[in-house]
């Protein structure tokens, strides 16, 4: 194995996405290693990678036993890139979302000096291609809620579909971060903008899933509207309210 680039991909009954979908990647990044961590899909999703493991031995599959969620699937995957020794690591979803296509100038953005590269949709030449007028609402306002609370000048901070060169995510306690879903993506964003590392924004086109069911529930988006009040109040008082979202030390 290579290494170099490492592009870590959470699955949750994906079956009829994830063979076409890493098809497209091998063409976009020739070199790169898969990673696609399945949470024991009853659609039988890990028992497709199984097969594209036993072809390309760029493929790496990470079984958990269970739904065990969006961020902490992102966080397992990275860090087993960490581990072996990856330079570049990515992550994206597995429904089509995300365009392969648009891997390239997301590496070319980190090759030009940026430590993380974000796919964003609400940049100059980004774009949302099939969401409800309320969805895009909803995520349109969830990023100028993260701007404003956070200062973060970020237009997509809740966007997916990124690239990280090693070092700076070393620098990222992701492991740390107790919270799912959007309010993970913002917040590991924000600590990127606070620790000053460099965010470049890249221009996205984001399709709506053309196959299966978004897992991402009315639940974890209120989650990360709460979160944001409680990271707001940390930032202003030094106090968490209820439990920290971002632990002191490592998990066991
Ligand atoms: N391993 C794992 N992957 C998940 C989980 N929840 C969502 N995903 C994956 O994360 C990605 C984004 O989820 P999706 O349902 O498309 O969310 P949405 O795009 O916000 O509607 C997809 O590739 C999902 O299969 C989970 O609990 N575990
Ligand atoms: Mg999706």
């Amino acid at each position: 194995m290579t290494d170099v680039i490492w592009i870590t991909i959470p699955t949750y009954n994906e079956a009829d996405n994830i063979g076409l979908l890493v098809s497209e990647i091998r063409k976009a990044v020739p070199d790169a290693v898969i990673a696609i961590v399945d949470d024991n899909s009853p659609d039988g999703t890990g028992d497709i990678v199984e097969g594209l493991v036993r072809k390309d031995q760029q493929i790496v599959l990470i079984k958990r036993r269970g739904k065990e969620g969006y961020a902490t699937a992102i966080v397992r995957g990275l860090q087993e890139g960490l581990k072996r020794g990856a330079l570049i690591l990515g992550q994206m979803d597995a429904d089509f979302s995300h365009d392969p296509k648009s891997i390239p100038a997301l590496l070319q953005a980190l090759k030009e000096g940026g430590d993380i590269a974000i796919g964003s949709r609400y940049v100059q030449g980004g774009r949302v291609e099939g969401w409800s007028p309320w969805r895009l609402f909803l995520s349109r306002s969830a990023n100028l809620a993260v701007q404003v609370l956070l200062q973060v000048p970020l237009a997509d901070a809740t966007s997916g579909f990124r690239f990280y060169q090693r070092s700076a995510l070393e620098h990222l306690p992701l492991d740390r971060l107790q919270v799912e879903g959007y309010g993970f993506l913002y917040l590991s964003a924000a600590l990127a903008v606070w620790k000053g590392l460099k965010v470049r924004q890249v221009p996205i086109l984001f399709r709506d899933r053309r196959q299966g069911k978004s897992k991402l529930s009315r639940r974890i988006l209120w989650e990360a509207a709460v979160a944001l009040l409680k990271i707001w109040i940390w930032r202003h008082t030094g106090r968490w309210l209820g439990k920290p979202l971002i632990q002191t030390s490592p998990q066991p």
